[in-house]
């Protein structure tokens, strides 16, 4: 491609509102351009990346035996009414009326209609095990749509479903998708993990996220530095710590806290270590108040929460609930001589001598001990596992924290939409059975957009070869001299010549205004053509990522980009 022919808006300074830096340099680059909030025009530099990605996913799943399929992204309600997510879902499901006043959404998902492609057309359990799939543009009304393509409301999504005669056979389809996915991440130069999770609204019993780990990211995971267990702090299980039972209860005594609310300022104040604290949270799980406790410097996870209590909403109590609810101050908040259900975290069940409020202003307890203060009828595991907790598989194993961007999620979904749709088969038996499923998705803008979260410096994006729009820049310095001109057409053809995707920057423009552009839009390999160099027969070969530069004849400067493409390509 000419640059001078060709589309490139590049922006020098960062837009304003653009907070993530793969959003900034997407901007920049000219890669994309908001139309309206969360949703955004591919340009050309844009679409090859995305392109990129969208080969290298349906090459994977072609290989893993899916077959791609492209479904309608407006979806009638009925379809949605069936599986009861015409109600579950709010806002996010964009509705939309035709002039017959029929209604319909657009497809945040496909579990509905491909399962009504299947309950039409499946009939025997000689037509499964099957997996259909489709890349497509999705539509989800986010409320606060933000970073890009990391958070559109529109955006492009392969999404995948698997169909099998039992549950065996489902969880056969699940680990070739999830041998497929790591594949994917892996080509496209990636730094991933596959972690355990949750799977959310969606149903179903299992589940791995595959996260692209940056420090922007908005999920925090844990690792086990010893095994591997990996998973989502949502769903990271919590090991019991050790009881500590043989620790005497000394005598409840009530202290003077003026005015310290917060576990830190309330273990600042007495200098004993949040640790031996233990907080009251009050939540509002169905509209009905529920407390938990949980030792001081832990965190509430609500999902954890919310499955132990088995509620369809769960919220933080305001404090005007809490007031009414407990009769207690915010802040001076504790169990003796609540009637609330109380949940405890797991740990708790294990401290002794702890602090815990007075439920009355200005005063906490100090040695308090269940059984003998107040007894805890529920444990659960409910919190957040932190950093440096022991690992719940393995023996000595430490729990490390990263921070990741989900790019990929695949799902066991049982039976759920299969029986709400009705999609059965008949067995070997003649029997009429229901179909297993599974989904697995990937955010495809989220991909490249992840990729240059990873990938990028003070200058601007640096891809990897086998996602980058170009995998060669050629830079001609002075296109206006003879010289530099024809040394570069012939660059050019011959790379053009070997299959390689060549970006020439013919432009009449300043050599200094050529590199930034060629640094900001992150191609790989750039060879640099000036009339210098060429009197020595030579142009640069420069690497984006390591700012290493060569020397080199044409010849050479042409074999080596093609030997190191192809390398990048496993061609
Ligand atoms: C909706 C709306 C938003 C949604 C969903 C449905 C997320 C919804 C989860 C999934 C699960 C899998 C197939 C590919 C892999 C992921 N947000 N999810 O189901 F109606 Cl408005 O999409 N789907």
């Amino acid at each position: 491609m000419r640059y001078s022919q060709y589309f490139i808006p590049t922006v020098k300074e960062t837009p304003a509102d653009a907070e993530v830096v793969s959003h900034q340099l997407m901007l920049r680059a000219g890669m994309v351009r908001k139309l309206a909030a969360g949703i955004y025009s591919y340009l050309p530099l844009g679409l090859r990346s995305i392109r990129k990605v969208e080969n290298i996913v349906r090459e994977e799943m072609d290989k893993a035996g899916a077959i791609e399929i492209l479904m309608p992204m407006v979806t009638p309600a009925e379809l949605w009414e069936e599986s009861g997510r015409w109600a579950q879902y709010g806002k996010e499901l964009l509705r939309i009326k035709d002039r017959k006043d029929n209604q319909f959404c657009l497809g945040p998902t496909h579990e509905e209609v491909v399962t009504d492609i299947v309950r039409r057309e499946i009939r025997s359990y000689r037509q499964m095990p099957l997996n259909l799939y489709q890349i497509q543009t999705k539509f989800r009304d986010e409320i606060r749509p933000r970073f890009g393509l990391m958070r559109g409301r529109e955006f492009i999504m392969k999404d995948a479903y698997s169909f099998d005669v039992d549950e065996k056979g489902a969880d056969a389809s699940y680990e070739k998708m999830y041998q497929a996915y790591r594949r994917i991440f892996e080509r496209c130069g990636l730094k991933f993990r596959a972690v355990e999770a949750d799977t959310g609204s969606i149903g179903g019993n299992w589940s791995h996220e595959f996260m692209v780990l940056a420090d922007s990211g908005e999920d925090a995971i844990v690792s086990c530095n010893n095994c591997n267990y990996a998973a989502n702090v949502e769903k990271a299980e919590s090991r019991v710590i050790k009881s500590a039972e043989h620790c005497e209860p000394r005598p409840l005594e009530k202290v003077h806290t003026p005015g310290k609310k917060s576990i830190q300022e309330v273990s600042d104040f007495l200098q004993i270590p949040a640790a031996a604290t233990v907080k009251m949270l009050v939540v509002m799980a169905d509209n009905k108040p529920v407390a938990t406790l949980l030792r001081g410097d832990h965190d509430l996870n609500e999902i954890k929460l919310k499955k132990v209590i088995g509620c369809d909403e769960l919220e933080m109590a305001t404090d005007e609930v809490i007031a009414k609810a407990t009769a207690a101050p915010v802040g001076f908040l504790g169990p003796i001589g609540q009637r609330l259900r109380i949940i405890a975290d797991t740990t708790v069940k294990g401290m002794r001598n702890f602090i815990v409020g007075a439920n009355e202003t200005d005063y906490h307890l100090k040695n308090v001990n269940h059984e003998r203060d107040f007894s805890i009828t529920e444990y659960a595991d409910i919190r957040n596992v932190t950093h440096g907790d022991s690992c719940p598989r393995c023996s000595g194993g430490m729990l490390e924290m990263w921070r990741g961007i989900e790019v990929g999620h695949v799902f066991k979904l049982g039976m759920k939409y299969s029986k709400a749709l009705n999609a059965t088969f008949l067995d070997p038996d003649g029997k009429e059975k229901i179909v297993f499923m599974g989904c697995y998705g990937i955010g495809i803008g989220r991909t490249v957009a992840s990729c240059i979260e990873q990938n990028h410096d003070e200058n601007g994006i640096i891809f990897p070869i086998p996602i980058a729009p170009f995998q060669c820049i050629i830079s001609a310095l002075n296109p206006k001299d003879d010289s530099v001109r024809l040394a570069s057409e012939e660059i050019y053809a011959k790379l053009l010549a070997l299959g390689l995707e060549v970006l020439y920057d013919d432009r009449d423009e300043r050599p200094g205004v050529k590199f930034k552009d060629a640094d900001l839009i992150g191609i790989p390999l750039r060879i640099v053509v000036g009339a210098k160099n060429l009197l020595e027969g030579r142009v640069e070969l420069k690497h984006r990522r390591s700012g290493a530069m060569e020397l080199l004849s044409i010849e050479e400067a042409v074999s080596s980009v093609n030997t190191i493409v192809k390398e990048a390509l496993g061609i």
